[in-house]
């Protein structure tokens, strides 16, 4: 190790570190982003964050302090990997971030009850508590009144009121933190006599024998004996044979003297927490109605529920097909001009022809996407905010529920309308290990933003002069045979390769909360930052690269098609047209779907520069030269079953690098990506081929 290096870490660790521990969706991200300035992602809906995020603050004495965004989690008896993460940070068994010094409990205020339950459980674990009463607003709106003053008396931790959202309450917990707060006071709740003794004799053996000290013994002792689960973390954590035994010997011991051990300590720790509140809680005296049980009336409802789902997709897509048209059109036009300008002062030549041809028409037809993008962001960002997509996901689960798809599954497949990454990052809330696999493999079924310029521009061409309303209706179909395939996949794996019980869904449903402008607009330009990155390296790297293998070896005096078959991409496609000509498809289009195997978008980059040929790069243009483009014997390239049986061949197909290098990572094996690669790029086959064939046969053309 270096010294300067050596350095740092000492500095690193002379830091106090601060963990944010608490229920989903109760605002740890939000106090975070408050705290540190970083932007973690937020949204109304449990499981967002399901990664440990580390960042610094400031105190109010200058001081710098280094501060853990963990995933949210009910209860330190851990189910999901995300909550692995959370005990794990809080027992000090992560290798690379030290035990934290305190822990800062994000309360949601108005479901306060559930929130102290893990508050109860980390005091066990005798690291300084700060409860943050978060959503101090909305217990207003419940009706009832919580008096953080008096809460802090009889829990005896500081207590410090909060809106995060309105970074209320957050200067007041810096003050907290820079004071220094102390270790927590003995637990007040108590267990059944008879449990408290098998409890301690436990722990006593884990001091002993794990070296654990007395507090982590003592919460571990506790979770051993109470959860049922508790064997497979035991032998998870090193503890032997002898520990696993005591465990089973102390709970026969309990059952014989009448103490139910699974529900003695949740019991014992309600109890505490129904004596904290007395006095605490109020009830107003004239509360306002519930508006959040009017809304899901509706948008729960078994009919009117997906009848607003549709409108709201079909609203997306209309806005996606008229009001983003006007800037696409100025970003087309920007291009072109670059495009002529370099073309008057270059002189002619492979420069030129990289620079315009290459990476103008490629990167240029990719960038030209934004607008719609953004349109598709600006929606998935209000409904992960307003708390509409818990909503979505419950009429899909309920609909769904005998697929055996776990329902939790749903909120990381509705992610995956952003993109798979996301999506499968997602899937860490899903404790089934076959249930988290399944929807990993299934998610990149789900229409990700990378389709949306393919099936912007194919659309275009299948139906250039209808409204945009029929425009909508079919990208809606798109995403609609998306979802399907998905849930269709997910009930075949569920019935061959991971047979298993699925248990019920117990999703919260996030109560409604108005979207900051603020919030949306930072989705959005986030967004557009990594669209434009990705336009900027992978597709402006494959744009050359591509554009190289589409303009060598030249044939001299030849141009156009005849130039392009023969160079090595050409050549590729034309050993390829017998394999996909069965789907209607020329050695052209088969350029394109080799060249999208990196990802989707790079269809349309080598389209463009492979019907070249204009030199715009604009989706209009390339919708011109594909109506023109013929097979040799005079017939149209692009019928409309061709542009239906590409449109399909995308939703299903499996053609990002970047998802199948992160279902490696999520699943640690190899084998998940190549038969995710596999099966979805079979069925896309299959599904085109039956399309065509299919459509052929009735007489389409
Ligand atoms: N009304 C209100 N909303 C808040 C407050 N704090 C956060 N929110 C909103 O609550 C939602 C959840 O916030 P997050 O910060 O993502 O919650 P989290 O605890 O990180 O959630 P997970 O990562 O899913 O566990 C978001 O929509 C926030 O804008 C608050 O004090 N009042
Ligand atoms: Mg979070």
């Amino acid at each position: 190790m270096s010294l300067t290096r050596s350095v740092l870490l000492e500095q690193e660790e002379r830091f106090m570190t601060v963990a944010l521990v608490g229920n989903p969706n109760s605002g740890k991200s939000t106090v975070f982003n408050a705290l540190t300035r970083l932007r973690q992602k937020v949204g109304n809906y449990p499981g967002v964050t399901v990664e440990k995020k580390l960042g610094r603050a400031i105190l109010p004495d200058g001081k710098a302090m280094n501060v853990l965004d963990l995933p949210g989690t009910y209860s330190l008896a851990v189910q999901s990997p995300d909550e692995q993460v959370v005990r794990d940070v809080l027992l000090g068994h992560m290798n690379d971030t030290t035990r934290p010094d305190v822990v800062v409990c994000i309360v949601d205020a108005s479901n306060i009850e559930r929130n102290l339950y893990l508050v109860s459980q980390v005091q066990d674990l005798g690291i300084p508590v700060v409860v943050a009463l978060n959503m101090m607003d909305e217990t207003v709106k419940q009706g009832r009144a919580i008096d953080p003053q008096k809460l802090q008396a009889v829990l005896r931790m500081p207590v410090v009121p909060m809106v995060a959202s309105k970074e209320q309450g957050i200067e007041e917990l810096k003050t907290i933190l820079a004071r220094g707060v102390e270790p927590v006071p003995l637990r007040e709740w108590r267990m059944p006599a008879v449990m408290e003794e098998e409890v301690a004799l436990f722990a006593q053996w884990l001091c002993t024998d794990r070296k654990m000290d007395r507090f982590t013994a003592f919460s571990e002792a506790v979770i051993h004996l109470s959860t049922p689960i508790a064997k497979h973390h035991l032998l998870e954590h090193g503890v032997s044979d002898i520990g696993t035994a005591m465990v089973q010997d102390a709970r026969q011991r309990l059952t014989r003297a009448g103490v139910k051990w699974r529900s003695a300590v949740i019991e014992a720790r309600y109890d505490w927490i129904h004596r904290i509140l007395e006095g605490v809680l109020t009830d107003l005296p004239d509360p306002k109605i519930r508006k959040t049980e009017r809304f899901d009336a509706v948008l729960t409802h078994r009919v009117w529920g997906w009848v607003v789902f549709v409108s709201v997709m079909v609203l997306m897509f209309y806005m996606i097909f008229t009001i983003a048209a006007y800037p696409m059109e100025w970003i087309s036009k920007g291009f072109e001009l670059l495009s002529a300008e370099l073309k008057s002062v270059l002189p002619a030549g492979d420069i030129r022809d990289l620079l315009t041809d290459g990476i103008i028409a490629g990167v240029g037809g990719v960038v030209v996407f934004l607008p719609q993008i953004l349109t598709l962001f600006f929606f998935i960002s209000l409904m992960q905010d307003t708390g509409y997509m818990a909503r979505a996901a419950f009429i899909m689960d309920r609909l769904m529920s005998r697929v055996g798809l776990h329902g939790k599954a749903f909120i990381p497949l509705l992610c995956g309308f952003a993109c798979a990454i996301p999506s499968i990052m997602a899937c860490r809330s899903i404790e089934n290990p076959k249930d988290r696999l399944v929807t990993i493999l299934v998610s990149p079924l789900m229409v990700c933003s990378a389709r949306l310029p393919v099936f912007a521009l194919m659309i275009a061409v299948l139906i250039p002069n209808t409204s945009p309303f029929e425009k909508a209706g079919i990208m809606l179909s798109l995403y609609l045979t998306g979802i399907l395939g998905a849930i269709l996949m997910a009930w075949v794996f569920k019935h061959t390769i991971f047979k298993g019980p699925t248990p019920p869904f117990i999703m919260e449903l996030p109560p409604y909360r108005f979207p900051t402008l603020k919030a949306t607009f930072l989705h959005m330009w986030e967004r557009s930052q990594l669209f434009l990155k990705k336009a900027g390296t992978v597709i402006l790297i494959f744009s050359v690269i591509l554009w190289a293998l589409m303009t060598y070896p030249k044939l001299p005096g030849a141009s156009g098609d005849v130039a392009l078959r023969h160079s090595f991409a050409g050549r590729a496609g034309v050993l390829m047209e017998p394999v996909i000509r069965p789907l209607g498809y020329d050695w052209r289009i088969g350029i394109g779907l080799i060249g999208s195997l990196a990802a989707r978008e790079i269809f349309v980059s080598t389209m463009n520069i492979a019907f070249n040929i204009d030199d715009s790069g604009d989706a209009a243009s390339l919708h011109s030269a594909f109506s023109e483009a013929r097979w040799p014997d005079g017939r149209v390239l692009f019928t409309p079953l061709v542009c239906v049986s590409l449109l399909i061949f995308y939703v299903f197909a499996m053609q990002c690098f970047s998802t199948l290098v992160v279902t490696w990572r999520e699943t640690n094996s190899w084998l998940w990506p190549a038969f995710q690669f596999v099966y979805m790029t079979g069925i896309a086959y299959v599904a085109a081929l039956t399309v065509y064939q299919g459509g052929r046969w009735l007489g389409f053309q």
